[in-house]
Order: structure tokens, then sequence, then C-alpha cells
């Protein structure tokens, strides 16, 4: 920025200046103004690969080291290496892979922040929202919205693995995050699995159902079954060059992304299809869920295979290149940046 040469003895006296200030508590904008206002986004998230057949192990260990009732969740947190020791894995998101063994109850709690599941490995867990249980198949994604009670159980012989996301990051940038337990370690369903599906994921909700525009979705299950369904559908009309065949989650109710903070996605690309290069505002976590391909991000190639989870920085261009036919999930906080005028995006 600055053309000429500052003499030492100005640049002394300036350094001199914020010492003095510095006693007040303030500091020079002009110091550090592009860093603050950058011409284009700039983010410490780095683009990262957790390879499922790597970290399954580490997962299990921890299974014979504490318990989920010790652990209240035992998960362990996929941490953006841009970001060590901030339990997060974009800026605003915190992911985790989550294990609970046969027989386990991972205890009823509430929080203001949301989480969403997609279940990776194993059957016979069940996820308990707000007085309706669900049991979780593989592929199924599943929501806990801000403030619901939510707790879960294994009644299978598998351990069962799922991938978490939270809005962690966001609510404490906020600083608004409160937390409860629950009255009893599993709570007491008040209506039979299934419920919530039927009464708003059904393409018809109650007759005297209304809800405001930012209200998080009363279904709380998107069974992968429907969501594959749904992909191959679409894939039989045209594709889209830069997402292939994408879909994006909503509240049937509202159109609205299903929590206010967390957007999440599912796409298909055909065998052998390769995207264009895009890049948007929100930095992204995919989950490969069937199939297996390489993401190109930024130049620097990450092959995937099914579980594999992959982070794709704020504003680092992404193509996408499918092996076999290939799902990708994928989630990240663009529903906040939208509603905050934020969201920008770039098809090159
Ligand atoms: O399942 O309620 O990965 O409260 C982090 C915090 C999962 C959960 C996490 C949580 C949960």
């Amino acid at each position: 920025m600055h053309a000429q040469a500052i003499p030492k003895e100005a640049l002394a006296e300036r350094k001199a200046f914020y010492d003095r200030i510095n006693e007040f508590s303030m500091t020079p904008l002009w110091e550090v103004l592009n860093a603050l206002v950058p011409r284009t986004p700039t983010t410490p998230v780095v683009p990262t690969l957790w390879r499922y057949s790597e970290v399954r192990e580490h997962v299990m260990e921890a299974g014979r080291l504490i318990s989920a009732a010790e652990a209240e969740r035992r998960v362990l947190i996929l941490e953006n290496p841009g970001l060590r020791g901030q339990s997060s894995v974009t800026h605003s998101l915190y992911a985790g892979l989550q294990l609970i063994l046969p027989g386990e109850v991972a205890p009823a709690h509430r929080h203001s922040q949301s989480a969403l599941r997609l279940v990776l490995d194993g059957e016979g867990a069940y996820t308990a929202v707000d007085g309706e249980r669900t049991t979780m198949r593989r592929g199924d994604f599943i929501i806990t919205p801000s403030w619901t009670f939510h707790d879960h159980g294994n009644l299978g012989s598998d351990p069962v693995v799922w991938l978490d996301g939270l809005d962690i990051p966001t609510v404490r940038f906020f600083d608004a995050g409160f937390a409860e337990p629950g009255e009893r370690e599993s709570q007491q369903t008040s209506r039979h699995e299934g419920d919530a599906l039927a009464r708003y994921g059904s393409n018809m909700v109650p007759v005297d159902f209304y809800q405001r525009p930012h209200e998080p979705t009363k279904v709380f299950v998107y069974p992968f079954a429907r969501t594959r369904e749904s992909l191959l559908g679409v894939s039989k009309s045209g594709i889209d060059a830069h997402f292939g065949h994408k879909l994006r989650f909503v509240n049937p109710a509202t159109g609205a992304s299903p929590m206010p903070t967390i957007g999440a996605f599912s796409q298909y690309l055909p065998a052998g299809f390769e995207t264009q290069t895009y890049r948007c505002t929100d930095s992204t976590v995919y989950v490969c869920q069937e199939g297996e391909g390489a993401a190109e991000i930024n130049g620097q190639t990450y092959r995937f295979a099914e579980n594999d989870v992959f982070v794709v920085p704020s504003w680092h261009s992404l193509k996408l290149q499918a092996g076999r036919g290939t799902i990708l999930f994928s989630f990240s906080d663009r529903p906040s940046q939208q509603a905050l005028g934020l969201w920008r995006e770039q098809r090159l």
C-alpha cells in the first residue's frame, strides 16, 4: 500500500505512540485495515480430508477408553488444522464422529446449539428428539434443532458411528449458549416412530399448522432412501455443469433451511462426471455417502471414498470428479450468511 519508504525516525515515533495508546486499550486502524476489510475473503480454514478407513480405528478405541454415559457424548472432534484448539471444522461450524456401542445411552439434554447427524456406520441406534425416536439407518440425515431435548441409544449389536455437525462456533461467537440436562436419561416418548414424517414431511401439514419463516422444521429425519430416490429421479433430466444433480434440504412447511444456522445439501454425480469450477463464501463440510471420487480444491487434489469427510474453505475453487456414481452430503453456514446478506458465489 505504502508507495514511498517511511523514514526510520517516523516509524519509531509511531511505534512509541502505539505503545502509549496501548495503555488505553486503543490501537491504530491503519496498521490493520487491509486485513480487516480484505478485497476478497480470507480464511484460516484449510482444505482437509479425513479418511474413514484411517480414523475408524481411533473412534473404536475411544469406545474402549470411556463409556458413552461417562463422556455424555463420546465424540472425536474433527478439528480443522487451521483452527486447532478451537473445536471447529470451519470458522462457524463444529464436526465430530460420535460412537455409541450396543446397550449404551447418551443421556437426554438440550442446548441452544443446533445439531445434525449423518449416519455413517452400523445399525440399531436411535435418536430421540422432542418425544419421538427415529431409528438411525446409514445415510439418514437427522436434526436436533435449538433447545429440543435429544438422547441417543443403541438397541442393536453393532457399534454405530455418525457424523455430528453443530453450530457451536456460531453460538460461541454470539456468546449465546445455554444447556440443560434432561430429567431422565432417556426421554419418554410421546409419539410413535414416524409421526413427524407423516405429519409434516409428506407434502401435507396438520390443518391448523403454521410456521414463521425461520422456525426450524418439525421433520427431524430425512431418510436416505428418500433422498437417494429424489436424486436419482432428478438425474433422469438435465445435469448442472457446476453441481451435477444437487438438492438442498428444506423445512417442507416453509421452504427455508431445516435449521436457521446450518444448511444441508445432497448431490449425485454420475460415474465419470466432472464439475466445472465453483466457489462460494460458505466454507463447506462434505461427506461421501456413496461411490468415490476426487475434489480439486484450489488446485490440490483430494481423493475420497465412502464415509470420508472433507472441508472446502470459503472462496476456494472446487472441482468435483466422480469415479463411480457418487452421492455427496454437505453442510455449511449458508443460511446464516444469506440471512445477513453476505453470501456470494461464483461459477467459473
Ligand atoms: O449429540 O448432543 O458432537 O451436545 C457435541 C455436542 C454431539 C449431542 C456433539 C452435543 C452432541
